[in-house]
């Protein structure tokens, strides 16, 4: 991308043009710096159109069919006439690059219909960077006229938190059988979750993913209580064979009547919002030193005596904070 109109990049994403939205994702996620200023124009200007979308994050341990759930709900809800985007959030997926080739075959009805758009993860980016980035590229696909947009994780690591902080729903998906141990999620997600599907809940695995539905199901009675009010629901399915798809989507619409009629939607889009500005402060923060020569001579200098113990980490961090601040002023 060397030169670029942002007034009509903008209005090509408004206008739901598939090769503005891609342009305009590929902005946002470079690390030029004239790059950044332009994406935060585009931001701008994208944000008279506010977003109206629902954002669903969705999680579940490799396997668990997470690419064959996307492309059976999202089917569905094209059906229904909605559009559908969906974002993936997984730096390991892209080191691996193993998925992207089993998605595009498991994806294969929603890779090529025209109300989808999926986008997969950016290589060669921290999950810092991808959970960033990500939040833009909603705003990006929301502006498009995408009203549902997935945000897709393993459920592996930390980018869970990151992805409740973005959307509006948390959906966990889990395997028949497996405790949440053996199914390598760790516990911290399965609290994030608003709802959670036993997937593959057809053949012979059907009984074994009713019983593990009842299992969770009991034990997210005795997790929450206090928490916000909405009780997780606890469902299966097979997104395989679309059982239990519709089912599914009536729960996120039940999720959805409650979270706007009990004002829960304006609360947390306000505390996102919030906890976005100090991220990409602390994010601008870092860059800045990063990018200062003059300061390149006292960081590695701290970061060395850091690594070996010598100074502690908050003590030399506020020496950098400080060499950096004082010659701004
Ligand atoms: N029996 C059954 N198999 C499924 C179902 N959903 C996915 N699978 C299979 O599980 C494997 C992993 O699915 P995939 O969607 O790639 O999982 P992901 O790694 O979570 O994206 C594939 O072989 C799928 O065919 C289901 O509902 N029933
Ligand atoms: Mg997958």
């Amino acid at each position: 991308m060397s030169s670029f109109d942002v007034e009509a990049l903008a209005r090509g994403v408004c206008g739901g043009e598939r090769r503005a939205i891609a342009r305009a994702i590929t902005l946002v996620e470079s690390t030029h710096s004239d790059h950044q200023s332009a994406a935060a124009d585009l931001l701008e200007r994208l944000s008279n159109s506010p977003g109206k979308a629902l954002r669903i994050g969705l999680s579940g341990a490799p396997g668990v069919g997470k690419s064959t759930f996307i492309e059976s709900f999202g089917t569905f809800l094209v059906g229904r006439g909605h559009r559908i985007a969906v974002l993936a959030v997984d730096p390991s997926s892209a080191v691996s690059g193993g998925s992207i080739l089993g998605d595009k075959t498991r994806m294969e009805r929603l890779a090529v219909e025209p109300r989808a758009y999926i986008r997969p993860t950016p290589s060669g980016m921290s999950l810092g960077g991808v959970a960033r980035r990500t939040r833009e590229t909603i705003r990006i696909v929301e502006a498009a006229g995408f009203d549902v947009v997935i945000v897709e994780t393993v459920g592996v690591g930390q980018s869970e938190a990151a992805v409740a902080a973005m959307t509006d729903i948390f959906v966990l998906l889990l395997s028949p059988g497996a405790g949440d141990e053996l199914q390598g999620i760790k516990r911290g997600i399965v609290e994030l979750a608003h709802l959670a599907l036993v997937n593959k809940a057809d053949g012979d695995l059907a009984d074994e993913a009713r019983r593990t539905a009842a299992e969770y199901r009991n034990a997210f009675r005795m997790l929450t209580g206090s928490g916000s009010g909405w009780k997780v629901e606890v469902h299966t399915c097979s997104a395989l064979r679309g059982s239990g798809i519709a089912e599914a989507w009536a729960c996120i619409e039940r999720y959805r009547d409650w979270y706007e009629t009990t004002g829960t939607r304006t609360r947390m889009r306000s505390e996102q919002a919030r906890g976005w500005l100090w991220s990409e402060i602390a994010d601008s923060v870092r860059m800045t030193i990063e990018s200062r020569d003059d300061l390149k001579g006292l960081v590695r200098t701290l970061e060395e005596q850091v690594a070996a113990g010598k100074t502690p980490a908050a003590v030399a961090a506020r020496r950098i904070i400080a060499a950096a601040f004082e010659s701004v002023t």
